[in-house]
């Protein structure tokens, strides 16, 4: 092998054995640099008489083309390297099955708070939402509880911090005193208008939410929800409760044979007050009268705590508790199944 092939075969060597782009530009400088090989053997053609310079010089022209094109290719190798290592460190599997996203869906109770909301707005009733931490006042009083009355007590309702021992804080037992809110402000909007001897507009408005009480089994869960109905006006009567809730029962179960009774309760905040059974006719709870709401004329001391004259104002008022519709609705026996977070469960509502 001539001096010239073992200079091209070196160089490939040595950048064979460069690693990285910056170990290839110095062992480039050992054989093309200034005072590199090749640079060394140009010079030295200087002393050569003309003719041996020509042959000299092509051949050292030629070693110096096949060391650059070794050169180019072990660059091209380092950079395709680093390609592929940055390829494999981002790799992406285009093939893989995407993940499937699932469809959420509302919660059972809400569909049922969605159906009360969507039924009673179609008959005019506004939606009032409020406070879950409310005062004695609100809660208790103003709906005419007397101060000794059971549900007041620590066994029935949780008090919370934030309050004095006259007007403590608790958890509202009801949605009620939003309904005193709601009449409250509504009251006040007209103050002006009833002063200069007009009528008041009616109030109708529905209450929905979450409600607490200390209690805990199958059928009653510490938080629950409720939804109540207010109706006041100068001429309301339960002929009208009765219209307006059976067209609702009928709504909401889409059942039209569907028939109420009206069963003489109690409750403080409402005098004369009834529980309001349904009956279907057709179906699998046919024939038996199920519980689902409780109602009433609002007592003339309620009626007063939202700034109204009971002698010119009468109200009526309905209870009804969403978790046990949505259980009639779609046949679930146990209250907890709503509140146990089970997806197995809560999935098949979709
Ligand atoms: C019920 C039963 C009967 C009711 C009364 C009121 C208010 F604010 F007017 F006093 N709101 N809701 C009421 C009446 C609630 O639930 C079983």
């Amino acid at each position: 092998m001539n001096e010239l092939d073992a200079l091209v075969d070196a160089a490939t060597g040595s950048f064979a054995q460069a690693a990285t782009p910056a170990d290839l530009e110095n062992a480039k400088a050992q054989f093309l640099g200034k005072s590199g090989r090749v640079t060394e053997l140009m010079k030295g053609m200087a002393a050569l008489p003309v003719d041996e310079k020509k042959v000299r010089g092509a051949a050292i022209n030629l070693a110096k083309q096949a060391i650059e094109a070794a050169l180019t290719a072990r660059r091209q190798a380092l950079a395709d390297a680093e390609l592929q290592l940055q390829l494999q460190a981002e790799a992406l599997d285009v093939s893989l099955p995407g993940r499937q996203r699932q469809q959420g869906g509302l919660h059972p109770v809400s569909l049922t708070l969605e159906r009360i909301e969507a039924i009673f707005g179609s008959m005019g009733f506004d939606v009032a939402q409020g406070p879950e931490i409310e005062t004695d006042w609100f809660n208790f009083t103003a709906l005419n509880t007397p101060e000794d009355h059971p549900a007041r007590s620590m066994h029935d309702t949780f008090y919370v911090e934030g309050g004095t021992e006259a007007a403590p804080n608790l958890l509202r037992t009801h949605t009620s005193p939003m309904q005193i809110r709601y009449a409250v402000q509504h009251v006040k909007q007209h103050r002006a208008l009833m002063d200069a001897g007009g009528v008041m507009p009616e109030i109708r408005v529905i209450a929905p939410g979450r409600t607490y009480r200390v209690d805990s089994d199958a059928t009653h869960s510490p938080m629950f929800h409720q939804c109540e109905g207010l109706w006041i006006g100068q001429n309301v009567n339960f002929k009208d409760l009765k219209v307006v809730f059976t067209d609702f029962c009928r709504t909401f179960f889409e059942s039209n044979d569907l028939v109420l009774r009206f069963r003489p309760s109690f409750f403080p905040f409402t005098e004369p007050s009834a529980e309001i059974d349904i009956q279907f006719q057709t179906g699998p709870l046919a024939g038996r009268w199920l519980e689902v709401a409780g109602s009433g004329q609002v007592h003339p001391n309620v009626v007063r705590n939202m700034g109204l004259d009971p002698e010119n104002y009468i109200g009526f008022a309905f209870g009804m508790g969403p978790d046990r519709l949505t259980m009639l609705r779609y046949g679930v026996n146990d209250l907890r199944l709503f509140f146990d977070g089970d997806l197995r469960f809560l999935s098949q509502f979709q």
